[in-house]
């Protein structure tokens, strides 16, 4: 029989890439999707033909009883979230609803879903169903020590942050409380060609590719000397998978243990693209953050010994491999318009 996996935020970067892992490995694999006509379900749904789907929003308790109790999943990954940190200090409320009171919602359907109807205490692995929380590097904001590991102290430094904090310390209640087989998964940045175009190095690998075709004139960017732990997501969905494989659950810091800079993610990338970065890049006050994390590296040595994880892309590999696709579909967009040339994500 195929283990049944049930995925939140399947539509997103880490979504789609854990849904071709798991299918990959002999999964049937359902995503929630929301809303009545969500064109990234559409995007991910060409991507990946086997993967199901099972409608649901984070911020309604009932849809999610109804998803899990639909799916009978063995394993439930909560990757949906408002995940792009500047958007925290706008909608405060809503990031709090989605990425903190989110990760409730999805463990009261387990719980309820499950038959655990009463708080017993300690034990592991009481009901079928195991738990994987997208916890964030984030939690760690004015770091305490470097580099970061399982015990290092939280102090988040953007209603985000708080948020993340907050679905991580309620998935490890109900670990205790309920004896619920929850995990989370303290994921330091990581990226691909799939990354958002908000977030920072898809932001410059996009630019690399315009600016070389004549499709954009200039790129500006906030904070050049932020410094953090890129790896690449492919690498990442396998780490969760194996946190739900392990027979005793516990949470584990996943990074790459490399720290790189704005700066020198500008420069790698505009050389993949045969170009000089300080003749493109401006600096904008305006993208500086109120609050900003300044340097994170994580020390990912339990998830080496205990999971026997290892990244297998490396910085440079992982830019150059976002600027060639973003050069490809650049390509495209030049030669027959943006929609012919079919976005591909
Ligand atoms: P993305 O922004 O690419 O994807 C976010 C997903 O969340 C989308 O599928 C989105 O769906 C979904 N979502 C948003 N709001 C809701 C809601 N109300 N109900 C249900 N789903 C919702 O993020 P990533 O794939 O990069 O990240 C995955 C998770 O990992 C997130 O929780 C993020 O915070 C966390 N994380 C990411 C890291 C990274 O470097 N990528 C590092 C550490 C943690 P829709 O299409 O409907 O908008
Ligand atoms: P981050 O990623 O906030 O770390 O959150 P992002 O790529 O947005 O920022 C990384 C760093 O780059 C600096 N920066 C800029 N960032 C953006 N987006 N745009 C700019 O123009 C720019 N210029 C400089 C930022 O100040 C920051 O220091 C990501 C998300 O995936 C979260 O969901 C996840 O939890 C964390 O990684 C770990």
């Amino acid at each position: 029989m195929s283990k049944r996996a049930l995925i939140t935020g399947v539509t997103g970067q880490d979504g789609s890439y854990l849904a071709e892992y798991l299918i990959g490995l002999g999964y049937r694999v359902w995503g929630l999707a929301r809303g009545q006509a969500n064109p990234r379900k559409d995007r991910v749904s060409r991507l990946i033909p086997d993967l199901e789907f099972v409608d649901g929003d984070l911020m309604d308790q009932g849809s999610l009883v109804s998803a899990v109790d639909a799916v009978q999943p063995d394993e439930v990954y909560n990757l949906g979230a408002v995940s792009f940190v500047p958007m925290s200090w706008q909608q405060p409320e809503l990031v709090t609803e989605v990425n903190g009171t989110g990760v409730l919602r999805v463990l009261e359907a387990i719980r309820m879903v499950s038959g655990l109807n009463r708080p017993v205490g300690g034990g592991n692995g009481a009901g079928r169903i195991r738990f994987y929380q997208a916890s964030s590097s984030e939690m760690f904001g004015m770091v305490a020590e470097s580099p970061q590991t399982e015990t290092t102290s939280f102090h988040p430094r953007s209603p985000y942050g708080v948020a993340k904090t907050y679905g991580h310390y309620i998935t490890c209640n109900y670990r205790e409380s309920y004896g619920m087989y929850g995990v989370s998964g303290i994921l330091f940045n990581h990226e691909s060609p799939r990354r958002g175009a908000e977030f920072v190095t898809r932001k410059i690998s996009l630019a690399a590719a315009q600016i070389k075709l004549g499709l954009q004139d200039r790129l500006n960017l906030g904070n050049l000397d932020a410094v953090r732990d890129w790896g690449f997501a492919g690498d990442y969905v396998r780490a969760m998978h194996l946190m739900l494989q392990q027979d005793e659950p516990g949470d584990y810091v996943v990074g790459t243990g490399v720290m790189h800079s704005v700066r020198d993610v500008a420069r790698v990338a505009f050389e993949c693209a045969g170009l000089h970065w300080e003749d493109h890049v401006s600096v904008d006050p305006g993208l500086v953050r109120p609050a900003e994390v300044e340097t994170l590296c994580a020390d990912a040595g339990n998830a080496r010994r205990d999971l026997g994880w290892e990244p297998k892309v490396g910085f440079e590999e992982l830019i150059q491999m976002m600027v060639e696709s973003d050069l490809a579909q650049a390509r495209l967009v030049r030669d027959y318009g943006p929609v012919l040339s079919g976005a591909r994500w």
